[in-house]
């Protein structure tokens, strides 16, 4: 067994003085702070945003604050473990609900850090990535890539609101986010291509040996779709949980390189308790009421609300009635990073 390690405190006061001179420090004072045994010692802490209680508030950026003014008008979910203000909800994961109002345009632009959306409220709003226009409907899960461009618009008459989830903290960390700004797209006149190239799964276009797999083919993955492939598993099982991964339909992989997604259906009633994953989430609620206890916080949940989990969280969820989550997570950068890990409870 290790011993507890020297402190600061014990050492000369001239000889901290030289140090800091120098420009270095002892590294044994803070050795366990870096790497605490066992287990990380994360600074997240379980949050929850409930969608009642930011909706006015964004309606009410929408008086204050022109879409000119903002660029993208957000208000961003921060992590209580870091405080109002922090710019990250998880380690890594960024989240923010985004309004965009009748006939605005949000300007194109493509930044390092992948985005993703789901759509909360409204009709009528859609993205263009990279020239494909992707309509926006409520449960839709939107990709825009790293790099790929990206404006938002809105063609109906009511508010619309999504939230985003960008691995920005990762890039910032990185000292590698950056944007470059564009002119709104001209966008091609087809349907996207969950309309039209992947309408089903286990089934993608022919290509000839001219043309290689695109390495972002599908950006657009509807919720009318998800939720029946959902109810399908459920009623072909009794268990608590039916999970999909939202994947790449010409790989198997998923569908950007740092952040996951999973559409969850959870049966009332059942208790379902996932292991301890070495991954952070945030979860959104599609629809569905229930409560979910994090780390022993208690968090009582209803539709378009979001809530978080730390790693390697102690989570335990319980629907009231039929409930559908889409769970965001970290997974396929701590497998890049080979370091991926699950613990039963
Ligand atoms: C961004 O590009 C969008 O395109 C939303 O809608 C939120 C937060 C930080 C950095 C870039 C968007 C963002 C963002």
């Amino acid at each position: 067994m290790s011993e507890a390690l020297g402190t600061l405190e014990e050492l000369p006061e001239d000889y901290r003085a030289g140090m800091a001179a120098a420009g270095v420090a002892p590294l044994w004072p803070m050795m366990r702070n870096v790497l605490p045994h066992g287990a990380p010692n994360p600074a997240t802490r379980p949050g929850h945003w409930r969608y009642g209680d930011v909706r006015p508030l964004l309606l009410r950026a929408g008086e204050l604050t022109p879409v000119e003014k903002a660029e993208r008008r957000v208000l961003v979910l921060s992590d209580p473990g870091r405080g109002a203000g922090a710019m990250q909800a998880t380690a890594t994961i960024y989240l923010g609900l985004q309004l965009l109002l009748p006939g605005e345009t949000a300007p194109a632009h493509r930044h390092t850090p992948s985005a993703v959306r789901v759509l909360v409220e409204g009709q009528g709003g859609f993205t263009i990535v990279d020239g494909e226009k992707l309509p926006m409907e409520e449960g839709d899960l939107i990709l825009t890539p790293g790099g790929e461009w990206h404006d938002h618009g809105h063609e109906g008459s009511d508010p619309v609101v999504w939230l985003d989830a960008l691995d920005l903290p990762l890039f910032v960390m990185l000292e590698g986010s950056y944007a470059e700004e564009g002119d709104l797209q001209a966008h091609r006149n087809r349907p996207d291509a969950s309309q039209v190239e992947y309408r089903a799964a286990g089934l993608a276009p022919t290509r000839g040996p001219e043309r290689a797999r695109p390495r972002y083919p599908q950006n657009r993955y509807p919720w009318t779709r998800t939720r029946a492939a959902l109810d399908e598993m459920a009623a072909a099982t009794d268990a608590a949980l039916a999970e999909l991964d939202y994947i790449n339909p010409e790989t198997g992989e998923d569908v950007l390189p740092t952040m996951g997604f999973t559409a969850m259906r959870l049966a009332p009633g059942t208790a379902h308790r996932p292991p301890k994953r070495s991954a952070s989430a945030a979860f959104h609620v599609v629809a569905g009421t229930g409560r979910t206890t994090v780390d022993g916080k208690t968090i009582d949940w209803g539709p378009k609300d979001t809530f978080t989990a730390p790693v390697f969280a102690e989570i335990d969820h319980h629907a009231h009635d039929t409930a559908y989550l889409i769970r965001i997570h970290d997974r396929p950068l701590q497998e890049k990073l080979g370091y991926y890990e699950e613990r039963p409870r």
